[in-house]
């Protein structure tokens, strides 16, 4: 255990910085061990700032100081400065006047196995600075307010770094003695050091352009190893797509004359937006036909997106503190969702979105470490890149851009642009850049950014047919959440549709309003009723259409009601919806008659909704494949009062494969009808049919049908595509199957020199329900392509397993909690980042029988014992028990 707890940093306590810095030049002289960094600023005192200090304290860790400089001529010694662990303290520096501080230090990049800061990847040196790894590169003022210019020069050997690459323009470069060469980068734009990257290695580059609006070109550059040039051309795609999409939508053009992305094996996250030099996760940059899924190829494309689009919502606009991050996470998940529905199908984005946000947000707003999109208080920052702040966040922006519409919200983000363009802003800011440009009032909507936990909206009606009204009667409760007991009533959009008995389209005509299709109820009180009027008979009611808010709704609606909606409701979100619920419904009674020995059967309600959406010509497979599937386990936990994972299984298991004996026919002329051996075709038509054909496959294969095990093998065998060989591989790994054992071997041999390949192999063993799962898992952690050092392998074995596993990962005798806390422990000291992320698995204690609460604490007490715990695991693990 540590001495003293670490300290929290709070919101209320922002101060603005004492001192600017306005440029900055480094000079890299690289070294996988011993790398000398060289940096020159010039500052100022900030005249803004009220302190009377006159010593300058800049941020630093892990770092060897070598020698300080005052106004390039006054060498300081230690009686000048202070360092402590964390901070290089210059005492009494120039109060009146700009003055230049110049620093050297050396760092050990080999030896960073927290991949923050300079570390080795692969042979490749590169930097992660965001939040705050700028300082184990060198002493800065580490906080995105203070906005500098920077130029770059790197120094390295020409064999080991042909490639030297850093932000903004290439101004010059040149050869040294001992063939060592030099490059220089300028970037224009001043940027906070979160923004900063170098890179250098042995890279190939594919190189394109792009024309802006305006009629400039744009060079593009992706950056990867030797062997992956044969697996970007997606990406260079992807990041011409959203540079086009972003002038036509919010009129953003790109700035400097270059766009570099590199692409590396190890990364704690998915990628990051340093300007004009995003350094990417592999796993969103390569895809091959062969090595990528459809999922991937559409992965790579939103997050290449969210990268670009960062580059105004972010780069361009920063953040005054880490608080505010959700100011630029927040609006850039709504613009990269926004693009990715314009690309694909919005009515398939929307569902995966809502499906993420309720199985994985709604679960982190309901446990102890709920936060407000805004937090008020952190001990560690990257603990707070959560999926509140992103996705919840990009709930938020929505909400406004559902409340203004479009056009208001472009007027909105316009005035945005132009009003902070070059500065360090807070979310207060956007907001009332969007109230200032629509003249309108978002007072009460601001309590979304100070307010954690997920609304309950419970909805009643009551049709007069006298007076042809429908009365709506919606009330809000929030639970409270640590720290808030008390909620103050949200402002919250509130789409509806009506509709006929017939199915057809009832007017929507609110007294003293006029009749639409649909309206938008805006949500302001704990309670308040909404009359429509001009019905002439009872409607059918879609509420919340679109998800058009981040709440849990609660309806009375009998099966019949939501097998009504399933067929007629226009409104693609809500008819999808409809089905969920329909289902779900049925599941969770199931599940209590599991839990109570009763035989199970299956409503013939569910058999005949499922018949009726198999019996309907659809356009758009991929919504048509959602429409046939379940809800996940996940999202069923979600709705019981205490978890139990084994009945959840059993329950949905049963309904899958009761659906599949009475629906074999249509599904298997589905499959054959969509099966193709199809290689490089990536249009909606062709992911649509392999969508379709293997959810048919997966509800064929619960069959214990000696020809449907043959279609899978066969399928997997002659796969020219990786999204049907993983559907293949996944059917028979999940189920019993003859060629299992061969396929997985044969599998491994194909792919072993493709990394992110292997990566499925591991997760698709760990999140198996198959008995053998947990010996396989202790297998796997033995394998010799296993390494605790590269973060997309753990999340791909340890991650799988517990957060993709429920079944095994909460087996009643704790042993997959132990071996989980036995893994954070050994990455508290290797990966301290990855190491807390690995424990949400076990924060969600509260919500499982007493047995397994009280293993599962035990696990999180022997985390939090750990030697040397950091503060990325001790945050999470003390609060998750708290
Ligand atoms: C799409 O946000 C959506 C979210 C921080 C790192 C990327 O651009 C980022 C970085 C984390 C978690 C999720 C994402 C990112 C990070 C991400 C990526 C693509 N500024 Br941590
Ligand atoms: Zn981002």
């Amino acid at each position: 255990m540590r001495d003293a707890s670490p300290q929290t940093t709070y919101l209320k306590d922002y101060t603005v910085p004492e001192y600017f810095i306005h440029s900055v030049a480094l000079n890299f002289v690289l070294d996988e061990e011993n790398t000398l960094v060289t940096s020159r600023l010039t500052l100022s005192r900030n005249p803004a700032s009220r302190s009377m200090e006159t010593d300058l304290v800049l941020t630093g860790e892990n770092l060897l100081l070598r020698r300080v400089v005052l106004n390039d001529d006054t060498e300081l010694t230690d009686k000048d400065y202070q360092k402590t662990l964390d901070s290089l303290t210059v005492y009494n520096v120039p109060q009146q006047q700009p003055f230049v501080l110049t620093i050297e230090n050396t760092i050990n990049p080999k030896i960073n196995t927290a991949l923050e800061g300079l570390y080795l990847s692969n042979g490749m040196l590169c930097t992660q600075c965001e939040a705050e790894g700028f300082r184990k590169i060198t002493y800065f003022l580490d906080r995105p307010d203070v906005m500098a210019k920077f130029t770059t020069t790197l120094v390295a050997d020409k064999g080991r770094y042909p490639v030297l690459l850093s932000n903004g323009n290439k101004i010059a470069q040149g050869e040294l003695p001992g063939n060592q060469h030099w490059v220089s980068w300028e970037d224009p734009f001043s940027k906070p050091c979160y923004l900063f990257a170098l890179v250098a290695g042995q890279l190939e580059c594919l190189e394109d352009k792009f024309t802006t609006q305006s009629g400039r070109d744009i060079s593009l550059q992706i950056f990867v190893e030797p062997h992956d040039l044969d697996k970007c051309a997606h990406a260079m795609q992807s990041l011409q797509n959203a540079m086009r999409w972003d002038e036509e939508v919010y009129g953003c053009e790109y700035d400097l004359d270059l766009y570099m992305i590199v692409a590396v094996s190890h990364f704690n996250m998915g990628a990051m937006e340093n300007k004009g030099l995003n350094v990417f996760n592999t796993k969103f940059v390569l895809a091959r036909p062969d090595t990528a899924t459809d999922s991937d190829y559409e992965h790579i494309e939103g997050v290449i997106a969210h990268e670009y689009f960062h580059n105004w919502t972010g780069n361009r606009i920063t953040c005054r503190d880490w608080f505010q991050l959700s100011l630029k996470e927040g609006f850039t998940v709504f613009r990269d969702q926004e693009f990715t529905g314009d690309r694909t199908s919005k009515a398939v984005k929307r569902i995966e979105d809502v499906n993420m946000l309720r199985t994985r947000q709604f679960a982190e707003d309901a446990g102890p470490l709920a936060h407000p999109i805004r937090p008020d208080a952190y001990i560690e920052i990257n603990n707070f890149y959560t999926l509140t702040v992103y996705e919840k966040g990009a709930e938020v922006v929505r909400m406004i851009h559902t409340l203004l519409g479009a056009e208001g919200f472009r007027k909105g983000s316009d005035l945005y642009f132009a009003r902070h363009d070059g500065q360090a802003v807070t979310c207060e800011d956007f907001v009332k850049a969007m109230e200032a440009a629509n003249n309108v009032d978002l007072s009460q909507f601001r309590r979304w950014y100070s307010q954690a936990g997920t609304p309950v909206l419970t909805v009643s009606h009551t049709y007069n047919a006298a007076g042809q009204t429908l009365t709506l009667t919606i009330k809000q409760h929030c639970p409270p959440t640590p720290g808030q007991a008390v909620k103050e009533p949200l402002h919250i959009p509130v789409k509806v549709g009506l509709i006929y008995p017939d199915g057809s389209v009832a007017p929507c005509q609110l007294e003293g309003g006029t009749a639409a299709d649909e309206v938008i109820l805006e949500l302001t009180q704990a309670e308040q009723d909404f009359v429509f009027t001009g019905l002439t008979a009872a409607p059918a009611i879609s509420v919340l259409r679109g998800f058009s808010a981040p709440v849990k709704l609660v309806m009375e609606r009998s099966l019949e009601e939501l097998a009504f909606l399933l067929s007629h409701d226009s409104d693609t979100f809500n008819r999808w919806e409809a089905g969920q619920q329909l289902v779900g419904q049925v599941i969770i009674g199931l599940v209590a008659d599991v839990q109570n020995n009763r035989e199970l059967r299956l409503d013939p309600i569910i058999i005949d909704a499922f018949r009726q959406v198999l019996a309907q010509p659809w356009e758009d497979l991929s919504y048509f494949s959602l429409l046939l599937s379940l809800p996940s386990e996940t999202y069923l936990a979600e709705q019981m009062e205490v978890i139990d994972v084994v009945a959840i299984h059993k329950a949905r298991e049963f309904v899958k494969l009761t659906l599949a004996e009475n629906l074999q026919n249509a599904l298997q002329t589905l499959y054959l009808n969509n099966h193709r051996d199809e290689s490089g075709q990536f249009d909606a038509g062709a992911i649509g049919r392999r969508r379709i054909k293997n959810t048919c496959l997966s509800y064929l294969c619960a069959l214990d049908d000696l020809a449907i095990k043959n279609w899978a093998h066969q399928q997997f065998k002659t796969a020219k595509n990786m999204t049907d060989q993983m559907a293949a591989l996944s059917v028979m790994v999940n189920n019993p199957h003859y060629a299992r054992k061969q396929c997985l071997t044969d599998f491994y041999q194909q792919w072993q020199h493709e990394a992110l390949v292997i990566d499925k192999w591991f997760a698709l063993q760990a999140s198996s329900p198959a008995p053998d799962t947990f010996a396989t898992v202790q297998a796997l952690m033995a394998h010799p392509a296993f390494d605790l050092g590269t973060p997309n392998r753990v999340r791909a074995l340890i991650g799988a397993f517990s957060q993709a596993n429920p079944l095994h990962f909460h087996a009643a005798n704790g042993q997959g909690y132990q071996f989980l806390a036995d893994q954070i422990i050994a990455l508290n000291t290797l990966n301290p980042q990855v190491a807390s992320r690995m424990i949400s698995a076990l924060t969600s204690w509260r919500r499982y029988d007493a047995s397994r609460q009280a293993l599962m604490t035990a696990q999180l007490e022997r985390i939090m014992s750990t030697e040397a715990i950091s503060k990325d695991v001790y945050e999470i693990a003390s609060k998750s028990l708290a």
